[in-house]
């Protein structure tokens, strides 16, 4: 199933939008994320290992402006797994054209002639279908039972053995109809037989599009069977079937890519309605779980602010820093994280006890603006008389303002006491989040 890799790639990228730096070692591990992911979802070996070769190569690249390196990390992998989902769509032309459908048994033909001759019908379009698939007895009550269900036009001749033969009276049949989509024999492999069947239909009709049908189960194999379809018929689109029902989607779409031909559409199930046109940006943007790009680039943006987690890597932070760090964390709403700043746990907070939370950080981003720049630097020399205009200024209390003081006071003690190296862990992980959690201050 597709949830499977959309899920173990989008643990990886979320971690990545949780740390504070990017270093080698957060990319080397985001790389083995991602890897693990597409070899489950059957990806070529040689594939994936080039594409963590390009992304190690181009993680440490000189940033595009605006970019910060978590974001563009991100827009990096986004962009390398496009690359190799087939960069940019085929295009769908919503015009008359006569269009034939190959394949081998069961990748899903007749089902997928009648999705798509729902999708031109839906777009405005007459399509018609036609069954010239002579060899499997039931084929043609088959196409004929589920035209009728979605009100397309069914053309098929029961007692003609000869498939070019039903083609070319079914063409000058359905003439009036300007989307003609004709269904054909499946085999267990490309025969001779198989081919020149095909062939004959080819002649038949001159099709517009000879679309290839593959099924996701048969993973990278799709490659193979793409090239010698191509190779003995030249084939123009594919089209992969079934990507809701197995796991190794993911190495079907990448193969696919090696001919020519383009994958044109997708079905997501066994209704008439579930084809899609196939692109690779929006199934990337899906499968990674965000919307688009730009929203993955915003999380990756509104947690916590590189600079000030790498001045608490060092220890040498101000009060700007602190509440840059825990306003980051509180946009991305771990609540969790600040009620243990606060040193509380969420166990012990009574419903509604959140928002009181979300108050305190309000005051306390209020009592920072109310400081003056020396005082943000060196919150020390802040008297007792600056407290009371601090909490006047910022409308809180002195005791909000005392409070806000000491946390700070307490992280940077905290901070002083543990080693670079244990330091700069935490500050990777998430921040001053991570470290006041660690230490439980409040
Ligand atoms: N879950 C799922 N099943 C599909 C999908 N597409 C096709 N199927 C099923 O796959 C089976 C074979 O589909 P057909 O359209 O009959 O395949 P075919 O290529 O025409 O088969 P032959 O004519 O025997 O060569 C049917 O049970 C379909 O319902 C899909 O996207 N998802
Ligand atoms: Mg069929």
């Amino acid at each position: 199933m597709l949830e499977k890799l959309s899920a173990s790639l989008r643990k990886g990228l979320e971690r990545i939008t949780r740390l504070a730096l990017v270093d080698k070692g957060a990319v080397e591990s985001l790389i083995r994320d991602i890897q693990r992911s597409l070899l489950a979802a059957d990806v070529n070996v040689k594939l994936v290992h080039e594409l963590s070769d390009r992304i190690r190569k181009k993680a440490f690249e000189k940033l595009p402006s605006g970019l910060s390196r978590k974001e563009y990390l991100i827009k990096l992998v986004y962009e390398e797994l496009t690359n190799i989902l087939g960069k940019e769509p085929a295009e769908v032309e919503l015009k008359a054209q006569k269009i034939l459908l190959v394949g081998l048994f069961g990748s899903g033909k007749t089902t997928s002639t009648i999705k798509l001759a729902k999708f031109y019908q839906k777009r405005g379009l007459k399509p018609c279908v036609i069954c010239a698939d002579t060899f499997r007895p039931a084929a043609f009550e088959q196409l004929q039972q589920l035209a009728n269900k979605v009100g397309v036009p069914f053309y098929g001749d029961k007692n003609e053995k000869d498939a070019a033969a039903v083609v070319k009276a079914g063409l000058e049949t359905m003439k009036k109809y300007d989307v003609i989509i004709i269904d054909s024999a499946g085999r267990d492999a490309l025969d001779n037989t198989l081919v020149r069947e095909i062939k004959s239909i080819d002649k038949a009709m001159q099709p517009d599009d000879t679309i290839l049908v593959i099924p996701a189960d048969i993973g990278q194999e799709a490659q193979r069977q793409a090239e010698e379809f191509n190779k003995a018929l030249g084939i123009t689109s594919v089209m992969v079937t079934k990507l809701d029902a197995t796991g190794r989607a993911g190495g079907a779409l990448t193969a696919c890519n090696v001919t020519n031909a383009k994958i044109k559409f997708i079905t997501v199930g066994e209704k008439p309605d579930d084809l899609q046109i196939y692109d690779p940006k929006r199934f990337v943007s899906r499968l990674i779980g965000f919307g688009d790009l730009q929203s993955l680039l915003e999380k990756a943006k509104e947690v916590t602010d590189e600079k000030s987690a790498e001045k608490l890597a060092t220890g040498r932070f101000d009060m700007n820093d602190f509440i840059a760090q825990i306003g980051s964390v509180q946009k991305v709403g771990s609540f969790g994280q600040i009620m243990d700043m606060m040193g509380m746990s969420g166990a012990k907070l009574p419903a509604g006890a959140l928002n009181v939370q979300e108050e305190k950080m309000k005051k306390w981003t209020h009592i920072v603006k109310s400081m003056t720049k020396k005082e943000r630097a060196e919150p020390e020399i802040i008297t007792t008389s600056r407290i009371k205009r601090i909490a006047k200024g910022s409308g809180t209390t002195e005791a909000d303002v005392r409070e806000l003081l000491k946390s700070y006071k307490q992280t940077k003690k905290m901070t002083k006491k543990l080693s670079p190296k244990r330091l700069e862990k935490l500050a990777k992980r998430g921040g001053f989040g991570a470290l006041l959690k660690k230490f439980g201050a409040g």
